[in-house]
């Protein structure tokens, strides 16, 4: 077998909704080598479909499979309009697949191309989340005695319906599951005061060893989440994530000159762009970028590079709406990547896990990934034909005065 060249000779986008949907990109060389790659944007999922269809896959056949980085370059620059989840989420799919070509034909796992293994396994953080804050406490104490060592909270607040992260199962949380949005409403000055008190049982019930971490989902302004990152002080977070919405990156100064609560950003970026300035003015410490949604593997390493320079650590993004194709990609760049600080894993449901079979287990707080050459990640064609997609959108949310906020 060359190794040299790998004529890529087809290429196609297999939809499936084992639970929830998912758009997984396959592509098939000359050689009878194949890789397969995350493709999915939650709630918009046919949009990336019909860019790989319509604009992708016409480009893709005939080219080099081993070129990853000019067919990057290709797409992304190539397409003249540049950044944007739907182009990025398609450009990552291609990436992910063709990282996991180049393994399989040189019998490595992705790790080791990349550079080799920084560490024995990828400390991930699961989600505990109760409907009041004893019940919060009870399922961190459930995801202690699995064995996580890290894990986020997220609590209902009586009175307020709908509050962010608190999902109908405690297993399989799925934000989006109506084909119309679902309406939540929110209220900050409930949020604000009930958070603190959260935390402060937490400490008390689990003492400090636990890693705990807390999601604000673009919630608050900049000086509400400098007032929440202060009052979260005692009980020394692990990060909060998300606490405003960061299109203007400079709204972090002001968060960060009130606290030094830990602060995570970044799972709705699609490139370094979106980062560069919150990396460069240390205004973050975690970047929680992810293959499917910033363009690859190959756009990953740049941005936890540049974060490298300042002391950022990866924390990327793992719920559910990833796929196990993306999973398995981020845990060989997670083994790999030298600035790593946590995986966020979100566990699929066992339908999901079956139609795509990967090597990677979950022990002791930690993800493990195996030695397959590529990814580790594959797909039953047969049986993800069985669940068809179903349209869903994410939730919105509304002041109590029926306001557009930010879900
Ligand atoms: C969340 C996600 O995991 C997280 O940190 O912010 O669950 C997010 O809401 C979904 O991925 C949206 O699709
Ligand atoms: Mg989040």
């Amino acid at each position: 077998m060359s190794s040299v060249v790998a004529k890529i000779v087809s290429a196609k986008v297999i939809v499936t909704c084992p639970g929830r949907n998912f758009v997984t990109l396959k592509i098939e060389t000359d050689q009878g080598v194949y890789g397969i790659g995350d493709a999915t944007l939650n709630g918009r999922e046919l949009s990336v479909v019909a860019y790989l269809e319509e604009h992708v896959i016409p480009n893709l056949i005939g080219k080099d499979a081993q070129r990853i980085e000019d067919i990057w370059q290709f797409l992304y620059r190539g397409a003249y309009w540049r950044r944007g989840p739907v182009t990025m989420s398609a450009i990552a799919a291609v990436d992910t697949a063709l990282w996991d070509i180049k393994g399989k034909i040189a019998g490595l796992p992705v790790y080791q191309l990349l550079g080799g293994r920084s560490r024995d396994g990828v400390l991930v953080y699961g989600h505990a989340n109760g409907s009041d804050i004893s019940h919060t406490s009870e399922e961190v104490a459930r995801y202690k005695e699995m064995g996580y060592r890290a894990i986020r909270a997220q609590s209902g607040i009586p009175g307020v319906k709908g509050a962010y992260g608190v999902g109908r199962g405690s297993m399989y949380y799925e934000p989006a599951d109506s084909t119309l949005p679902e309406e939540t409403v929110w209220n900050t000055r409930s949020y604000l005061n009930y958070t603190p008190k959260l935390f402060e049982k937490l400490r008390l019930d689990h003492g400090d060893e636990i890693e705990l971490l807390h999601d604000v989902h673009h919630r608050l302004t900049p000086l509400e989440a400098a007032q929440l990152g202060k009052s979260l002080e005692p009980y020394k977070l692990f990060w909060m994530e998300d606490s405003t919405p960061a299109e203007n990156q400079e709204a972090f100064k002001l968060i960060r000159q009130h606290t030094t609560t830990p602060l995570a950003v970044g799972e709705i970026f699609n490139t370094i762009w979106d980062c560069k300035d919150l990396i460069q003015n240390q205004l973050i410490d975690y970047i929680r970028t992810t293959v499917v949604h910033a363009g690859g593997i190959t756009h990953l390493r740049r941005i936890a590079d540049l974060a490298s320079l300042y002391q950022v650590r990866t924390g990327s993004h793992g719920a559910t709406d990833l796929s196990p194709a993306c999973m398995g990609a981020a845990l060989h760049f997670d083994t790999w990547v030298p600035n790593f600080g946590i995986q966020e894993y979100m566990r699929h449901t066992p339908e999901t896990d079956e139609v795509f079979p990967h090597d990677y287990s979950f022990a002791d707080g930690y993800l493990k990934i195996g030695d397959t050459p590529g990814h580790g990640v594959d797909i039953d064609e047969k049986l993800a034909a069985k669940y068809p997609y179903e349209p869903k959108q994410l939730p919105i949310a509304r002041l109590t005065d029926g306001t557009l906020w930010n879900w």
